[in-house]
């Protein structure tokens, strides 16, 4: 009876045309849910709001535990909500493994301009300074954020780590610039640092297509924003048949966007870019703040950063302990997800969960949990390829230098120069040549390309080379099967003599392990032509990054640049490979091999084919210069 009076009560009270859809945000309850969930707004010194969320864990019940942070671009609620559950491991991430057995609480929050949060969104807004004219940048907004969530977050026990990947790695590293004494620790992984060198936007000036679409869904809204919809399954097609990039960025509408116009407007390493890399901002300010940067050793997106800002603080860490280096056999971000696997190749296991809970959570646990045991940080925590083997080092690189491997005449690989001083017996070329066709360019994954999808993405850069090898426009030399196992460690240096008769040239550089031709482990890597290091030159800087100069046609000249870093043992019975080429296509964009002052605005006619020649002549000899390391360590 009671219950129906309370009923006729409540129905009688709601007017037939009330407005069913509530006039504010409207939550379901998740009755039973093991953890406190909160959205808040977080006032900035400017007056700005952040939205954030808190996952508190019921199960610390009225104890006080650390907070881990991370600041995101990709939309913090879908990031502590990867589903509706009442479970906190199934709305966190997979990643966030260690975080949630061990109490922590977790918080993620918009950037300025993303999602929920108020103000502009600046693409990897810079630093305050030449660049960025406000009184905010990441540095303040972590500060503020971190300040408040210490002061209104009861069960804060006071200290902060902070913990992301790529753009989030990036705001992890902006923290680290003026860190709020309360951030205790910080793990950025796979950081954009560098988004000219050898991280997102370019590598060694040539420019990623990629980012186009990236562009189009980041910076046309402040939710989720645009897709660029070509019509073609094949994005060899889409970007062939448009000409230049920005071509394909003016038939899509993209170029209205800042963001692309900013980055049509620096093609070269000038202030912009030099000004806003985080290494070399990172490198002037004090050490304070213990930081272990993660990398994949197959990072298809930022595979420069975590190395560079490594390498650009190392000298301060005098006691070998507040700046450590973890590299895994992962792709971009794969740190967060299952680490057994990246395309053909198989692990010792979880290789991912493994880092997370056997060095992350020990790392973080040491400086944030109150009473938790010391943990010795591993200096360089590294994964070996080829043997796949974890392993501890005190330093990187590992080799103290470098042994040059000489690309010979007949298409041979070796440690000397080659008979006749490059000039094989029964050859006297002194280079070897092909014929680069910007109308034909080489791909950078069979075809068809689809950039966007996961399964050809993600694993691109263990791509088996064999379908490039024989390609008429692609130089390969061989060396014979090793006898011994040959380790490296530390950073490839390509020294190529090259010559084109155009008057700019693309220089891609591919350093392969070459599989036996039978496998019976694995059948499907019999032969394989397994990516150990590979990257893109383009030949305007090669006098300077900042400084574009023509190449004067048909005279050799030298290209001097680095190779992603390696930990790789290559096997007895297994051989290197060596290719050279002149694109990779569609990621990077085309070099027109005319000199144009700037390739994004290259006319078709600018577009023609040329004669590139790779020399192995005396005084010219071409070498990838390997960071053997001897002993075994
Ligand atoms: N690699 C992505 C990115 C970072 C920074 C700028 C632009 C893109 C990312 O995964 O976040």
């Amino acid at each position: 009876l009671a219950t129906a009076a309370l009923c006729n009560t409540v129905y009688a009270q709601t007017a037939p045309m009330a407005p069913d859809i509530p006039a504010s945000k409207f939550a379901t309850t998740v009755p039973n849910a093991d953890y406190v969930r909160q959205e808040v707004m977080i006032p900035m010194r400017d007056g700005t709001k952040l939205f954030t969320v808190i996952v508190i864990p019921k199960r610390i019940g009225g104890a006080k535990a650390p907070i881990m942070l991370t600041r995101t671009p990709y939309n913090a609620a879908r990031r502590a909500g990867r589903m509706k559950s009442p479970n906190i491991t199934s709305i966190l991430g997979d990643g966030d493994d260690a975080f949630i057995e061990n109490g922590y609480i977790r918080v993620f929050q918009d950037v300025r301009g993303k999602y929920g949060s108020e103000g502009d969104y600046v693409m990897t807004r810079p630093v305050r300074g030449p660049l960025n004219d406000t009184k905010v940048d990441h540095v303040t907004d972590a500060w503020d954020t971190i300040d408040w969530l210490v002061k209104n977050v009861a069960q804060s026990n006071g200290k902060v780590g902070m913990v992301g990947s790529s753009y989030e790695g990036f705001t992890v590293l902006m923290a680290l610039v003026e860190p709020h004494p309360a951030l205790k620790a910080a793990v950025p992984m796979s950081p954009m640092v560098d988004g000219w060198r050898g991280d997102d936007w370019f590598h060694n000036g040539a420019f990623r297509n990629t980012n186009l679409s990236y562009i189009a869904s980041q910076n046309s809204a402040r939710g989720e924003g645009e897709q660029i919809v070509t019509g073609n399954y094949d994005d060899y097609d889409a970007f062939l048949r448009a000409g230049s990039t920005a071509d394909f960025a003016h038939a899509y509408g993209v170029d209205r966007l800042n963001f692309t116009k900013k980055l049509f407007e620096h093609p070269a390493y000038d202030s912009y870019w030099q000004e806003q890399a985080l290494d070399r901002i990172l490198a002037k300010r004090p050490l304070t703040v213990p930081t272990m940067s993660v990398v994949g050793r197959w990072d298809q997106e930022d595979i420069y950063g975590a190395y560079a800002t490594y390498a650009a603080v190392e000298p301060k860490d005098t006691n070998n302990k507040l700046n450590s280096l973890v590299v895994g056999p992962w792709r971009h971000s794969g740190v967060n997800y299952e680490g057994s696997t990246l395309g053909a190749l198989r692990f010792t296991g979880d290789t991912a969960q493994q880092f997370r809970r056997d060095v992350m959570l020990p790392f973080f646990n040491q400086y944030l949990q109150d009473g938790a045991p010391a943990f010795d940080t591993p200096p360089v925590w590294s994964y070996q390829t080829g043997v796949n083997r974890w392993r501890r080092l005190e330093r990187w690189p590992l080799a103290p230098a470098t042994t040059p491997l000489y690309l010979q005449a007949g298409a041979a690989l070796g440690f000397d120069k080659g008979p006749g001083a490059g000039r094989a017996a029964g050859t006297n070329a002194a280079f070897d040549e092909y014929v680069s066709d910007p109308a034909k360019p080489v791909p950078f994954v069979p075809r068809p390309v689809r950039m966007g999808e996961g399964t050809v993405w993600k694993p691109w850069l263990v791509t088996d080379q064999r379908s490039y090898s024989d390609r008429p426009d692609v130089l390969t030399w061989t060396s014979a099967p090793l006898a011994a196992p040959l380790q490296l460690a530390g950073q490839p240096m390509v020294n190529l003599f090259a010559s084109t008769s155009g008057t700019d040239s693309d220089w891609v550089v591919k350093l392969i392990d070459v599989y036996p031709d039978e496998v019976a482990a694995q059948p499907d890597l019999g032969g394989y032509q397994l990516p150990i290091a590979m990257d893109i030159f383009r030949g305007r800087y090669r006098q300077g990054l900042d400084k574009p100069l023509a190449i004067p046609a048909n005279k050799a000249e030298r290209y001097r640049f680095a190779l992603p870093n390696v930990d790789h043992v290559f096997l007895p019975g297994h051989r290197i490979m060596v290719q050279v080429q002149s694109s990779w296509f569609p990621l990077y964009d085309r070099n027109p091999q005319t000199f144009v002052p700037n390739i994004f605005l290259a006319k078709p006619g600018d577009y023609r084919k040329a004669t590139q020649r790779v020399y192995h002549a005396p005084g010219m000899e071409s070498a990838i210069e390997l960071p053997v390391v001897n002993s075994q360590q």
